[in-house]
């Protein structure tokens, strides 16, 4: 019985040391600033995350350069969503995914008209959110676009969006952005600064913690044989 207590304690003490080590959160800041320029590609990276139009094309913006009107600048580059007869023509949704992480929250979105003229019907005046959570089901949220845009200009294009707290709770394996004209799914906006925690499961531990937990392990078992010595004399 007492074999079976120390044998629970060594474990319980590894689990302890290297445990702490398997699951890794962190935030993440995906901003495209790994982007020189405005361009038109299948799929667009940044922060390790990976986003990816239902079909046809999406764009990076520089400081809305290259569009006409005049479309939403921050001052940096932003990912640009398209619509169909557009260039880019993407096709909605498009997808957020990680080949890194295991899941992640989300914390804060920066987004904006992609140009600054409704009037034509094909820059969106609102974005539809959908999480797919780790384990199934999903989490959704509407934002509106206030239509403010001046391109270059003195006016703030982009808004933060005000999130539902219930993005605090939802541990996502992907994220959809489609931009709606009321009804109408398939329209284009602007997307930047977006903040996410994110959780690495399988990390190994650091060398250090390693080291540690092998000297701790071993401390025990040279303390174990000699009790059960000492009880043998
Ligand atoms: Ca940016
Ligand atoms: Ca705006």
């Amino acid at each position: 019985m007492k074999h079976v207590t120390r044998i629970t304690r060594c474990a319980a003490l590894a689990a302890a040391l290297c445990g702490a080590s398997l699951t890794h959160a962190a935030p993440v800041l995906i901003d495209f600033s790994n982007y020189a320029a405005t361009g038109v590609h299948a799929t667009v990276s940044s922060g390790n995350f990976t986003f990816t139009p239902a079909g046809g094309t999406i764009a990076v913006s520089a400081n809305g350069a290259n569009c006409a009107p005049t479309c939403a600048a921050n001052g940096t580059t932003a990912l640009a969503v398209g619509a169909p007869g557009l260039n880019p023509p993407s096709i909605a949704p498009v997808t957020m995914t990680t080949a890194i992480y295991s899941s992640f929250r989300l914390t804060g979105l920066d987004y904006a008209e992609l140009s600054n003229n409704f009037v034509n019907n094909w820059s969106a005046s609102s974005i539809l959110l959908e999480g797919t959570l780790l384990g199934g089901g999903t989490v959704s949220q509407m934002l509106a676009i206030d239509g403010v845009n001046d391109g270059p200009g003195g006016d703030l294009d982009f808004e933060a969006a005000a999130l539902s707290a219930i993005w605090d709770s939802s541990e996502l394996v992907s994220l959809q952005f489609t931009g709606f004209i009321g009804a109408s799914a398939n329209h284009a906006f602007q997307l930047d600064s977006i903040a996410l925690d994110v959780t690495r499961e399988g990390v190994l531990p650091e060398p250090g913690s390693l080291a540690l937990a092998g000297l701790a392990l071993a401390g025990l078992a040279v303390a174990t044989a000699k009790r059960v010595r000492l009880r043998r004399i």
